[in-house]
């Protein structure tokens, strides 16, 4: 008898893409129905967290399937050095085909270029929405177009050309990333009201110096760049507010847009092949991205609209329509899941977890019970959060900001006081007030440090310095 044939698999990640503008995560302010097909052919995962909600460390984290203390890739300035195994070399060893199309962002050169790949063409770092110039294994070239259409193109052509035989794609996006330059087909599209979120006039109260300290406010800190014409000189501060949130949010879902255009181009192609039953396809973003929510834009903090990133997977021949879950999954998993559906063993090391069983058994056991998350980048000079690790389980969060840059590029001197933060998801979803020193949580806040200490030893990590030693613990 011969053995099932192996899975295509179709991995679209974006940049910055929240999960509050995609229409299955109950968007209020666009629709994505490329996006949704994949979740109501498969899963969708509510609550998807990165370990490091950052461009750069959370792509190593994904190929890697390795949290950034080991995978090195902390920060934007350190990029992935080519001698480690991902799951792209595990794949191409077993026989798949492979591929990588758009933004890398994980350095350049001999030491940093895409490794494992058959054909690899990848923006220069950020790369450019319009006209981009593309590195590939042959030298630049420089593509007319717009760069999220030129990325689905490209990756279907390598698609069709593959025949038969099992492939793995990246349809890596560039979009939604700053400075939002939309396609002007879509310059027609949200120009009525966009909502506002519940917390766009948040003050911080009840919250630590960091996020008091941060320069990501969108009334104070979107430039000219961003908003692309200036408010109206009659504004006052909080219309002008409004005004930029508006201008900020068309020129981000009009980047959706063709994102989503892609998505469903790629779908359609796998249909019209009679393959997007036996294909993996995966959407995700390299973390979530702040909407308006506490009056912000960007990512960077463990709070749940940076942490939490849009997964949805389909493999219709092995998993089942229209399901979700709010298992505690990592972007650090889907290296190993990727592996597993494949049938091939990761390389030791990988620190993830496979998530078949969760897609496809009717009674899976729990992924974990935990996530780690740590940020490095300490006050730098554009958005001023600070370094940070923590915990979240499935109802609390503690969040350990320890003030250091540590010495790392691209962080900042100061040095502040740490701080800690603690907060109860479900009597306070959007973590409006830290309970860490209210009495009544002395024993949650107890039993989450030790949770914090063991899962990085567990880990391989290392607490700061600065952090005291839990009692009933030793560095
Ligand atoms: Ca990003």
């Amino acid at each position: 008898m011969s053995s099932p044939r192996r899975p295509n698999i179709v991995f679209v990640l974006t940049d910055d893409h929240a999960s509050n503008a995609i229409g299955c995560y109950g968007s209020v302010v666009n629709t994505t129905p490329g996006i949704d097909a994949i979740a109501a052919a498969g899963m969708r995962f509510d609550r998807a967290l990165v370990e490091n909600a950052l461009c750069t460390p959370s792509r190593a984290a994904f190929l890697t399937g390795t949290y950034s203390h080991t995978s090195a890739v902390t920060t934007l300035a350190t990029h992935l050095t080519n001698d480690h195994e991902t799951f792209i070399t595990a794949l191409k060893a077993a026989g798949y085909r492979t591929a990588m199309f758009g933004k890398w962002h994980l350095g350049h050169g001999p030491e940093h270029d895409p490794v494992g790949f058959d054909h690899w063409e990848v923006l220069p770092d950020q790369g450019e929405y319009f006209d981009p110039e593309f590195f590939t294994p042959d030298g630049p070239v420089r593509r007319e177009g717009y760069v999220t259409d030129i990325i689905t193109d490209h990756a279907l052509a390598w698609m069709e050309a593959q025949g038969d035989e099992p492939y793995c794609v990246l349809v890596w996006h560039k979009a939604p990333h700053r400075p939002w330059l939309p396609h002007p087909r879509h310059a027609d599209l949200f120009t009525d009201p966009i909502p506002l979120p519940p917390t766009f006039d948040d003050d911080y109260d009840g919250r630590g110096t960091p996020a008091h300290h941060a320069t990501m406010r969108i009334a104070d800190y979107l430039t000219d760049i961003d908003l692309k014409e200036d408010p109206p000189a009659e504004l006052g501060y909080a219309e002008r507010a409004v005004w930029k949130y508006q201008r900020y949010m068309q020129d981000y879902l009009r980047c959706v847009a063709a994102v989503d255009e892609g998505v469903q181009a790629l779908t359609d192609f796998l249909h019209e092949k009679g393959r997007f039953d036996d294909t993996v396809t995966i959407y995700a973003s390299d973390q979530g991205f702040y909407l308006g929510e506490h009056g912000w834009f960007d990512k960077r903090f463990m709070y749940e609209e940076s942490l939490r990133m849009p997964l949805v997977l389909s493999y219709p021949a092995r998993v089942a329509a229209g399901g979700s879950t709010e298992a505690l999954v990592s972007n650090v998993d889907i290296a190993q899941t990727l592996l597993d559906f494949a049938g091939v063993a990761a390389p030791e090391g990988m620190q993830g977890r496979s998530l078949v069983e969760l897609l496809t058994a009717a009674d899976p056991t729990p992924v974990r019970d935990a996530h780690y998350y740590r940020f490095y980048e300490h006050d730098d000079h554009m958005h001023h959060v600070w370094a940070h690790y923590g915990v979240r389980t499935d109802r609390y969060k503690l969040i350990y900001y320890y003030a250091d840059g540590m010495g790392l590029p691209n962080t900042g001197n100061t040095s502040y006081p740490p701080e800690w933060e603690l907060f109860d998801l479900e009597k306070d979803p959007y973590e409006l007030t830290s309970v860490h020193l209210d009495p009544a949580y002395a024993d949650i806040r107890r039993e989450l440090t030790l949770k914090l200490w063991d899962l990085q030893q567990d880990l391989g990590d290392s607490p700061h310095p600065r952090q005291p030693v839990p009692e009933g613990r030793t560095r």
